[in-house]
């Protein structure tokens, strides 16, 4: 039976990834740890919850070993927009969880996954069907730890025999818990100010491609990869993933034919313009499909529907 950890529960995937873990392996067996205390609270309200600072390496061992966790799940990370606010701290952050939780997978022989991302690419990178193996020169901090931390996963698994696993995550549009600080975002935000105000300015350009995929389809990549053969995997960190690819426009107005009334303009950052420009349009995923059967479920058309709906059912909900 797995005992699990996800460090950083309470952002966008750990919300949902906590209750995912919980329905395959069992309440008992999956603990959410976030910084925060509020976080902390809420979590605990569904979930044993604790708090825990990924950076105190002490802290982190004690609960490894009290806890006598075998996988890790470290979604601890300032995202693209807000890590070029503050590079230092982006960094330190992303770069000391993920260097704590593989030291600690090493003593404690646990499997690690780390989300890396479409930030892992940059303006040399073939941008139409980027392949699983090609030119990665990020130029943001964000990027910069997301290869760094492809690197360091696939040493310390033929260095050391640590189990580290993961995949680069697109866009991850969901209903639970809101991105923060991501240049995706907008493709979350839209829904929640059509519903609420009819209109939404967009801080991306309007025809930026990027790739994106459904939380359902995030959580199911996430737990499908862990659980892969690993004598099948000739990749480990990190692989392609991808269910659709749309510029802004494009989802506005598939969405404007669902509400008429739904109106939008930009108001471009200057930022998320260059992040955005620099990443790839659509990605190649043949690699996870052959190595470990990674075949999404969600398109386009279907999410947007499911996102109306769900926002809407939210937003109503809050307002009573
Ligand atoms: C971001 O926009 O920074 C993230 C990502 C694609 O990794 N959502």
């Amino acid at each position: 039976m797995k005992r699990i950890l996800v460090l950083g529960a309470g952002g966008q995937i750990g919300t949902e990834l906590v209750p995912h873990l919980q329905n395959l392996y069992g309440s008992d067996n999956v603990i959410a740890a976030d910084l925060k205390p509020e976080v902390v609270e809420k979590l605990g309200r569904t979930s044993r919850a604790v708090m825990l600072n990924a950076l105190d390496i002490e802290s982190y061992a004690k609960l490894l070993k009290n806890e006598r966790i075998d996988s890790i799940y470290n979604l601890v990370a300032l995202l693209s927009a807000t890590g070029e606010k503050n590079p230092q701290l982006a960094w330190n952050l992303n770069m000391g969880a993920l260097l704590n939780s593989l030291n600690l997978a090493k003593d404690f022989n646990c499997a690690v996954f780390t989300p890396s991302s479409i930030g892992a690419f940059g303006e040399n990178t073939p941008h139409y069907k980027t392949p699983q193996d090609t030119v990665v020169r990020p130029n943001t901090i964000y990027g910069v730890c997301k290869v760094s931390g492809e690197l360091l996963s696939d040493y310390y698994h033929t260095r050391f025999g640590v189990d580290a696993r993961s995949v680069r995550f697109p866009g991850i549009i969901s209903n639970g818990a809101l991105p923060g600080g991501g240049t995706t975002d907008y493709a979350v935000e839209v829904f929640y100010e059509v519903i609420k105000h009819g209109r939404y300015t967009c801080e991306v350009p309007k025809d930026t491609y990027m790739d994106m995929l459904y939380m359902p389809d995030a959580l199911e990549a996430t737990t499908q990869l862990m659980e892969a053969d690993p004598a099948k995997l000739v990749h480990r960190n990190s692989f392609n993933v991808t269910s659709m690819s749309f510029t802004p426009e494009q989802l506005f107005t598939e969405i404007k034919k669902r509400i008429p009334s739904f109106t939008w303009d930009y108001n471009v950052d200057p930022v998320k313009a260059q992040i955005s420009a620099s990443w790839p349009d659509c990605l190649d995923d043949s690699c996870a499909r052959e190595e470990w059967g990674w075949n999404p479920k969600w398109g386009m058309d279907q999410m947007i529907d499911d996102m109306l709906a769900a926002c809407k059912k939210k937003v109503e909900k809050n307002a009573q």
